[in-house]
């Protein structure tokens, strides 16, 4: 790739909001990026492999359970810092920044909040150091995204549980130390549990062929009579609102992380039309390419400004699951659309691995289905404002 330039837009002064501790967390993770990522990340999704050497320095960013508390191995820190990690951390690529949505929200989230206190003493400081890599199984093959059907099950034995089932499509699973799994019981009730790789029965089959997330691994968790230890079950919550309830903070972390995308192709667009000549002039000067990026800019403002409110929302413990939701459909559609319209700015070099703008657009097109998709969150927009449910 070539050499990381970027500089960040902010164009309505939005720093401004911003503590110094904020700034100071984004400055450490945006030099990380640019050191250890940037320079390696084409090549790792070109040969579609996972950067493991990344996860120890994840791990020193704080990027694993940012606002996990430092008693349980986190830095503490509050949602805004968690949003402008992942937001600097998915402007160097969404894969690197889903395997910290996972670890942080999917697996971090529900131990911390939903465990006991033997559980997060337990798992909670391994993951936050990266001992331990999570993966999170909600999705299966016939329930995706209606996972309350789910058919993934667990039977009472006595001194154990049997769980038997499969999902899929799920991130950082081919080696996952640890699966927080979503499973129903035999009154058909929805309940968590920790699953380790070990257990006789458990494998995790990688999934390939992906044009999309390149850098991150994808793949299944099949349960073949697995003997889950009572201990593992995760006691504070059940339902479906449990799983639900970690998809909000992670969500929260894709709303902030799009906007990095969306950055980097537009400062990426910005650079080379001001470089570029055709006709005798830089590309720049002509009408359309300036609509194009005048737009751009006005788009990742907007998503900036929404994000920073959520966060606010967020740190007082006010901000609802709709309003979650709308941010991530908002800023993931707006990032998909400006890494779209970025790429023709550089026509021909813009489809070339040199740039990042053609693999931010193909991971974009995960990210806009992952978490909920787009559809799903209108829907739940629309439930919300008009209290008709469409999902029934
Ligand atoms: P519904 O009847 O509406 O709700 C069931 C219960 O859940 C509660 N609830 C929530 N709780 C917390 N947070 C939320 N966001 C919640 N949404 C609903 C609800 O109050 C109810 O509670 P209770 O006590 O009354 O039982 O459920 P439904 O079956 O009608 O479904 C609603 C729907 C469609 C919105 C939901 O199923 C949904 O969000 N579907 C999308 C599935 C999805 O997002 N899957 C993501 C899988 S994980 C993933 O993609 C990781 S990618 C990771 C990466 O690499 O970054
Ligand atoms: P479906 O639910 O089959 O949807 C197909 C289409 O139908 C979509 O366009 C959808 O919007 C539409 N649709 C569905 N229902 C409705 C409706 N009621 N009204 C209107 N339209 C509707 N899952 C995990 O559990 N853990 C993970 O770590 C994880 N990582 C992922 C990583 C990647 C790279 C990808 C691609 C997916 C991952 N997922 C994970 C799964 C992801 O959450 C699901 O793909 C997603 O929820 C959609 O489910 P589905 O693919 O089964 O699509």
């Amino acid at each position: 790739m070539a050499q990381d330039l970027f500089q960040s837009p902010d164009y309505y002064n939005i720093d401004d909001l911003l503590t110094e501790e904020h700034k100071l967390v984004r400055q450490a993770t945006r030099d990380w990026v640019k050191r250890d990522v940037s320079p390696i990340i084409e090549d790792y999704a070109q040969k579609a492999e996972f950067p493991k050497q990344l996860i120890k320095g994840l791990a020193e960013v704080g990027a694993f359970g940012p606002y996990i508390p430092e008693e349980y191995g986190g830095p503490g820190l509050d949602q805004i810092s968690y949003g402008l990690m992942m937001q600097e951390i998915e402007r160097g690529d969404s894969g690197v920044r889903s395997t910290c949505s996972v670890q942080s929200s999917l697996v971090m989230y529900p131990i911390y909040a939903y465990g006991n206190e033997e559980q997060r003493k337990k798992y909670l400081p391994k993951l936050a150091s990266g001992e331990f890599l999570g993966s999170f199984g909600l999705t299966e093959p016939n329930f995706g995204s209606n996972p309350g059907g789910m058919v993934t099950n667990f039977k009472d034995m006595g001194d154990h549980y049997l769980l038997n089932g499969a999902k899929m499509w799920i991130s950082n699973a081919p080696f996952c130390d640890v699966a927080v799994v979503w499973a129903k019981n035999e009154e058909g009730r929805i309940h968590g549990l920790i699953v380790e790789r070990g257990m006789e029965g458990f494998t995790t089959p990688e999934t390939h062929n992906k044009w999309s997330l390149r850098a991150s691994a994808t793949g299944e968790l099949v349960f073949d009579n697995v003997k889950v230890p009572k201990e593992n079950l995760l006691p504070n919550k059940s339902g479906l609102g449990a799983p639900l309830g970690c998809l909000d903070s992670a969500r929260f972390g894709i709303a902030w992380g799009a906007i990095g995308a969306a950055m980097d192709c537009y400062d990426t667009a910005l650079r080379y039309s001001k470089e570029r000549i055709q006709f005798g002039k830089p590309i720049a000067g002509f009408q359309l390419q300036q609509k194009k990026l005048a737009e751009m800019i006005t788009e990742i403002t907007k998503a900036q400004l929404l994000a920073w409110r959520l966060g606010v929302l967020k740190n007082e413990g006010r901000a609802t699951s709709a309003q979650i939701s709308m941010a991530k459909r908002n800023n993931v559609e707006m990032a998909i659309k400006i890494a779209r319209e970025a790429r023709q700015i550089l026509g021909g070099m813009g489809i070339s691995g040199d740039y990042s703008i053609m693999r931010h657009m193909m991971n974009l097109e995960s990210v806009i289905t992952y978490e909920g998709t787009h559809d799903i969150h209108l829907l739940i927009t629309g439930l919300d404002i008009t209290g008709e449910n469409a999902f029934k």
